[in-house]
């Protein structure tokens, strides 16, 4: 007769799921609290503790971790040896086991949590038994995961569990043991000991002491950044809402490797406001950056900044995708179309360009402007590869207010150029190093990204500009680090800059700011820098 064991802490299911088991005519093995509920359902169910004649022991630290338990999941049953064994010392086989772990992540993942609450979730029965099945998986099927009751119960009503299925169980198994594992290793490692103890809510830091990078592989890709080079697409365990990895593809060809980097950059800057936005981008870089009243206007005004990039280029709104604005779209070659929504006539429109990946992903709130809602949709850590080495830092979301800037020069901003420098400084965060961003009513006008030298990104902003039919007098300029001499703030003030923001920090401020006088233009201090890489 099959025997199952059943010992879970979400009981999510689990009722139903016995119940079947016990009408396919499985013998039931389970603990304390998991038994109380199926006995008190009326199901037939031997407790551990009596099966194994040990009581639960230690507050139920000890309630599974006897050879009774352990030798009927491990022992192989091919083996003349191991059978001979277990009839030796009266172990009957376990056949299914049934587990899913103390609540450790969502325990430490609640405010106030104390490292005794901690420990104390730390489970080390139920991941054993999960190890020793998993192990003798042809033997054992292992469960740790209600979303696996269905598929295993039809499975054994239609006679047995398939070999592959065991194999995929166990490998799932040996996953989920190895997640939670690594959540309590990075939740102790991260921690700074401190003689309060076990009762104190530990302070804890944001980069443990030993990282365990912990991904679901969501897709291989077809190739990576050329096609000589192999790829494939990861999330996080736990993705932040409103995050790329959240986006459902509602249409177009399969994404690549670059598809999904510039679709990220562009999300993430799009992101960045609540009022319409359409941000377009290629190769990792804004192109295109407008606010409007509406989807269409947004895009309209993006596009004009630099059309000829634009062909091809990834654009993405915060706002719904109506109708007129995907008419508009559809004029010009884009590769992948990002929004939170899409409309019914948006969605006719775009059918006709089958090719388009349209990507559709929930705001969840996250774009309200504002530090701390934006921050809540950011990667918290951002990580690099160097050399056999990783280098790890916070994201870059440090949101600028009106009132940290210092104005340094005799020209005040007016509140219009204001907004517009704003603006400016919002695109520049998003643009490679270095950047120089023109803008003028709330859309680039030109856009420097990516140059060795910051004059280099000031001379190709304005001829970007000059290319478009773009006109940059009295434009506002973000530049993303400080000017370290006058030559680059001359060259935005020759084309038309009126106002300008950067972080200040130069040796030569001084100098800098006397140029800004001369010619007449304002200048704000951010007091803030943003290179990108
Ligand atoms: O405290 S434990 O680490 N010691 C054990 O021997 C043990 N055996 C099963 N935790 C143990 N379990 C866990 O108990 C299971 O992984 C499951 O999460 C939980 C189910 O307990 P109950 O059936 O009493 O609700």
């Amino acid at each position: 007769m099959t025997t199952a064991l059943i010992s879970v802490s979400d009981k999510t299911g689990v009722l139903e799921f016995a119940q079947a088991l016990h009408a396919l005519g499985v013998r039931l093995l389970s603990t304390g609290g998991t038994a109380k509920l199926l006995q008190g359902a009326g199901l037939p169910v031997t407790e551990v503790a009596e099966h194994t004649g040990f009581p639960e022991m230690l507050d139920g630290r000890v309630k599974t971790l006897h050879p009774k338990i352990h030798g009927g999941l491990l022992a192989r049953r091919d083996l003349p040896e191991h059978v001979a064994a277990l009839l030796q010392h009266g172990i009957d086989t376990i056949d299914l086991l049934v587990v899913n772990l103390y609540p450790f992540e969502a325990t430490v993942a609640k405010p106030g949590c104390t490292l005794a609450d901690a420990i104390e979730n730390i489970d080390i029965g139920g991941p054993a038994m999960v190890r020793s099945a998993a192990k003798n998986w042809r033997d054992v099927a292992v469960l740790t995961d209600a979303s696996q009751y269905a598929g295993v119960l039809a499975e054994l009503q239609a006679g047995a569990i398939s070999l592959k299925t065991k194999f995929a169980l166990s490998v799932a198994a040996f996953n989920r043991v190895s997640d939670y594992d690594g959540a309590i290793s990075d939740y102790l490692s991260a921690i700074e000991f401190d003689a309060a103890g076990a009762d104190a809510v530990p302070a804890r830091g944001l980069f443990p002491a030993h990282s365990n990078g912990r991904f679901v592989k969501l897709q291989d890709l077809r190739y990576g950044e050329n096609p000589h080079q192999q790829a494939a697409f990861y999330r996080d365990l736990y993705p932040a809402p409103g995050s790329l990895v959240t986006a459902r593809q509602l249409q177009g060809k399969e994404l690549s490797y670059n598809n999904i980097a510039d679709a990220d950059a562009a999300w993430e800057c799009v992101k960045q406001w609540s009022t319409p936005a359409c941000v377009i981008v290629k190769h990792a870089n804004p192109c295109g950056v407008a606010l409007g009243g509406t989807a269409l206007q947004a895009y309209q005004k993006a596009f004009q900044t630099d059309p000829t990039s634009a062909f091809g280029g990834i654009i993405a709104f915060n706002v719904p995708v109506d109708g007129a604005a995907a008419e508009a779209l559809g004029k010009q070659f884009v590769e992948v179309l990002l929004a939170p929504a899409f409309t019914s006539e948006a969605l006719a429109v775009l059918q006709a360009k089958a090719n388009v990946r349209v990507l559709q992903i929930a705001l969840d709130g996250v774009q309200r402007d504002g530090a701390s809602a934006w921050a809540r949709g950011h990667n918290a850590v951002e990580v690099k590869r160097v050399g056999s080495g990783l280098l790890m830092q916070t994201a870059d979301f440090h949101e600028l207010q009106a009132s940290e800037l210092k104005v340094v020069t005799k020209k005040q901003p007016t509140p219009e150029q204001l907004q517009d420098l704003l603006f400016a400084w919002r695109v520049a965060q998003y643009v490679k190093s270095n950047a120089i961003v023109f803008c003028g009513k709330g859309m680039t006008l030109g856009v420097g990204a990516g140059q060795m030298s910051r004059l280099d990104s000031a001379r190709i902003a304005s001829i970007k500009a000059e290319a478009a039919g773009l006109s940059l007098q009295g434009s506002a300029v973000a530049s993303d680090a400080f000017f370290p001499f006058r030559d680059g703030l001359d060259v935005v003030i020759d084309h038309g800059a009126a106002c300008v923001i950067q972080p200040g920090g130069s040796m030569r401020d001084a100098e800098v700011i006397a140029a800004a006088d001369e010619r007449g233009v304002a200048m704000v201090f951010s007091g803030v820098r943003h290179f990108r890489h």
